[in-house]
Parts: structure tokens; C-alpha cells; sequence
């Protein structure tokens, strides 16, 4: 086949639509340091828990994140492709031992101007900085001194480290979140399927704790060193349907697996107490009890300005509490089930039971399996209808009075989804992983012509 009938078949794009999204809603994408940067050994960074536990053999071997888009070294014509995508913004995090080697301490200067370069590019090209301040990349040297989360000191270390940020990049950068999903973060702790892999399995809801007095120290510093920018925090919500809505015990666990798992971080922002479940779970923690002390509540409880939301599937429970598939439901490569309307219904449903600051969509997308062409292009209907339904969803809830105010796909690129390696693509853009060369997806094509027709709105 020559290349101009190969051209004359591609598929049309899918039209763009106007969701009719209240005016400024921010388009954008997401990455984060550990799965995009690469770099490990450069200018000086220390290691993360995700290296030794990377490292550790296993058959077939984990991929590793030393190079992973290697965006350390490529980051101006990453944005580069950020603007051919339209963005308005992009969401990255900071790599905590970039900034702390030893995780406390030393500053290592050469870290924050990496950051400083990428933030100054972003704004040449006229898009807006969103900064996480930890996505999952703990300096080892914190887990090995205190245990990471499962120790309260690293909360405090935290604080420091999101000090030094604002104070280098709170004259650029307005919108700063603290975590990204502590719920994901947690998993490291009670299993060994992530990093540090500590395996303690009543250590979920103190380590979760500790997270959110992080969170907390973290948006007193930042507030202290600088003010007229605005805090928040990342967290991933999936809503627990019964997997049998006409059984009371269905329903029973459907609701206490939604509020052990995830309304118990939005209980304590916003209510400024933890679940009755959780208090309990929270006495029988492993390493010596309940870990809350006198004053945590009402730090954890102070308002913050936004509240990110990561969703991308919903869960069912049996009466036992058990997850269950849905039989026939199309899922992802992550066998994460798609239905846009939980989306809505959650968003509707957290709406009137909390009194909500303004709230982005921080993270949204869908891992599916790409074929490139042989005119190397990459023709992902599917991500795009993942897309499209998503961003018709929260239309539906701002139109119900829900105040959304942004949505970022997530990713920008292809890139390490943690243990399970490159394979699972999330990305607008496909990484070529023996060159690295960057391609934009139909789904990268479709996104740009959407930011457009949404902003001519
Ligand atoms: O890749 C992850 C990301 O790091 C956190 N949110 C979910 C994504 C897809 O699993």
C-alpha cells in the first residue's frame, strides 16, 4: 500500500463537541515526576522508594523509571507538544528528592532549577503550572530514618519541602496540591504490590492519617512562605454501588467500603472528623494504636482552596464487601469498568453531602491497547469515546450546579504506570519505547480541536 492510500483510509476524527462547561474551564493534562521524568542519576536527585523496589527481581522483570520519558532532558519539546495539544494548563509533580536528596536537610539547588526552567517554559507558552507536591516518590532516605507515612515525622518533613517549593515557584505557579490519592499511597503500606511494600496490614488508616496531617503542615507552610496562591489536594474517588441493590447487606458494605476507603479523607477535610469505622480501625493499628493527637483534627479540618478529583471507574460490593466484576461491562487494559454516570451521580452525591470548595478534575483517562500504524499513526476511538463521555458527565453535574471548574486527561504521554510498566497506555501522546519519539494519538488530535471548540464557547 503507498503512503497516500494509506493516508486516504485513516479514519476521520470524531467530531468535537461544545459541552457547554461553565465559562474558563480549564483543559488539561496530567504526568507525574517519577513515570515521566527519567533522570534518576542527574544533578544530583537521591534515590525513592521506587527504585530498590523496582529493582527487586521478578519474572518478567518490572520496567524501571530511570529513563521513563526521559521528560527530565525533553521537557521543552514536551511543551512544545502541550501547546500543539491547546492546553490550557498541565499538571505535573515535583520529585521531593530532587529538592531533598536525603529527603531533609541539604537543599539541592540544581533540583529547584529544573523546576524553574519548566515552569518559565510553561508560561512562555502560555500555559498555566498546576503543581502536585507528592505523587507517591518518597525520598528513601524518609522510609529508611522514619518509616515513611507509617511515621509522623515525615508529615513534618513534608512541610518543609512544600516551604522551599512556594517560596522558589509561588511567584509563578498559583495552584498547589499537597497529595496525590492518599487511598493509592496507602497500598505501599498494608501490601507489598507497591512501594515500600511494607506489608502491615492494619497500617492503612494511620498511614492515612499521617498523610492528612501532612497535607495539613504542608498548606500552613506554603500559606506562611507566600500568599495569594491557592492550596488543595488530590483525591481519588470511586464510588461503591451494591452489587445487589435489593440486599440490604449489599448495600450495607456498598456504603461502608465508600466511606473506610474514600469519604473518610472528605469526613475529615470537610467535617473535621473521621467515620466511627474508621476511629475503630484506627485503635487497632499495627506499630502501637490510634495515631491521632490532640489539635490534628482541626489542622487537617482547615479549608483549602480546591479539591481535585481523580476518578476513573466505579466499584460494586457484595454483602461480604467483596469487589465484583460486572458481567459484560467494558473495561480498560486496567479492568477498570467505564460508566461515565457514577461520575455524574458521585459528583452530585459529594456535592450535597459536603460543603465544597471549587473542584478540578485532576485525573481522567483510560489505559487501552494502541496499535500503531504502519503510517505510524494511532487511531484510539476508544480513549477518545472514553473522553468525550467523561467530559459529558461533568457537564451534566455542572449543569446541575456542581462546581467544577477544570479537567485534566490523564496523561499527557504514555508513560510508567508504577509496577504494572509501560504497557498499560494512558496517554494523548504515544512514547515509542526504544526512541522515545513522541506521538500525538487520534485521541491528542480530537483533544486539541476540543479545547478549541469548548473555549469559543
Ligand atoms: O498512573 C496513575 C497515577 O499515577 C495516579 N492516578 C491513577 C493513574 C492511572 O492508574
Amino acid at each position: 500500500m503507498n503512503s497516500n492510500s494509506a493516508r486516504q483510509m485513516a479514519p476521520r476524527l470524531p467530531r468535537a463537541r461544545n459541552y457547554d462547561l461553565p465559562n474558563g474551564f480549564i483543559f488539561g493534562a496530567s504526568t507525574s515526576a517519577y513515570q515521566v521524568e527519567g533522570a534518576t542519576r542527574q544533578d544530583g536527585r537521591g534515590d525513592s522508594i521506587w527504585e530498590p523496589f523496582l529493582s527487586k527481581p521478578r519474572t518478567p522483570a518490572f520496567d524501571l523509571g530511570d529513563v521513563a520519558c526521559d521528560h527530565y532532558n525533553r521537557y521543552r519539546d514536551d511543551v512544545g507538544l502541550m501547546r500543539g495539544l491547546n492546553l490550557d494548563a498541565y499538571r505535573f509533580s515535583i520529585a521531593w528528592p530532587r529538592i531533598f536528596p536525603n529527603g531533609e536537610g541539604k537543599v539541592n539547588e540544581a533540583g529547584l532549577d529544573f523546576y524553574d526552567r519548566l515552569v518559565d517554559e510553561l508560561l512562555a507558552a502560555g500555559i498555566d503550572p498546576y503543581v502536585t507536591l507528592y505523587h507517591w516518590d518518597l525520598p528513601l532516605a524518609l522510609q529508611k530514618k522514619y518509616h515513611g507515612w507509617f511515621g509522623r515525622e515525615t508529615a513534618l518533613r513534608f512541610a518543609d519541602y512544600s516551604a522551599v517549593m512556594v517560596k522558589r515557584l509561588g511567584d509563578r505557579v498559583n495552584k498547589w496540591a499537597t497529595l496525590n490519592e492518599p487511598e493509592v499511597i496507602i497500598a505501599g503500606y498494608i501490601g507489598d504490590g507497591m512501594a515500600p511494600a511494607m506489608n502491615l496490614p492494619r497500617s492503612g488508616h494511620k498511614v492515612g492519617h499521617h498523610l492528612m496531617l501532612g497535607h495539613a503542615l504542608s498548606l500552613q507552610a506554603m500559606r506562611a512562605a507566600r500568599s495569594g496562591i491557592e492550596c488543595g489536594v488530590v483525591l481519588n474517588l470511586c464510588p461503591v454501588d451494591p452489587a445487589d441493590p435489593s440486599d440490604p447487606a449489599s448495600v450495607e458494605a456498598a456504603r461502608s467500603r465508600w466511606s473506610t476507603a474514600y469519604a473518610w479523607y472528605m469526613d475529615a477535610l470537610f467535617k473535621g472528623h473521621y467515620p466511627n469505622e474508621v476511629l475503630d480501625l484506627l485503635d487497632r493499628s499495627d506499630g502501637g494504636g490510634n495515631p491521632i493527637k490532640a489539635g490534628d483534627m482541626s489542622l487537617i479540618a482547615q479549608s483549602i482552596d480546591f479539591l481535585g478529583i481523580n476518578y476513573y471507574t466505579r466499584f460494586r460490593a457484595n454483602a461480604k464487601g467483596e469487589f465484583v466484576e460486572t458481567p459484560g461491562a467494558p473495561v480498560t487494559q486496567m479492568g477498570w469498568e467505564m460508566v461515565p454516570d457514577s461520575f455524574t451521580r458521585m459528583l452530585i452525591d459529594i456535592d450535597r453531602e459536603y460543603d465544597l470548595p471549587p473542584m478540578y478534575i485532576t485525573e481522567n483517562g483510560a489505559a487501552l491497547d494502541d496499535v500503531v500504524t504502519e503510517t505510524g499513526r494511532i487511531h484510539d476511538r476508544g480513549r477518545i469515546k472514553y473522553i468525550d463521555d467523561h467530559l459529558a458527565a461533568i457537564a451534566r453535574a455542572t449543569a446541575a450546579g456542581v462546581d467544577v471548574r477544570g479537567y485534566f486527561v490523564w496523561s499527557l504521554m504514555d508513560n510508567l504506570e508504577w509496577p504494572l510498566g509501560f504497557a498499560k497506555t494512558f496517554g494523548l501522546t504515544h512514547i515509542d519505547r526504544t526512541t522515545l519519539k513522541r506521538t500525538v494519538k487520534d485521541s491528542g488530535r480530537w483533544y486539541s480541536k476540543t479545547v478549541a471548540k469548548n473555549r469559543a464557547r
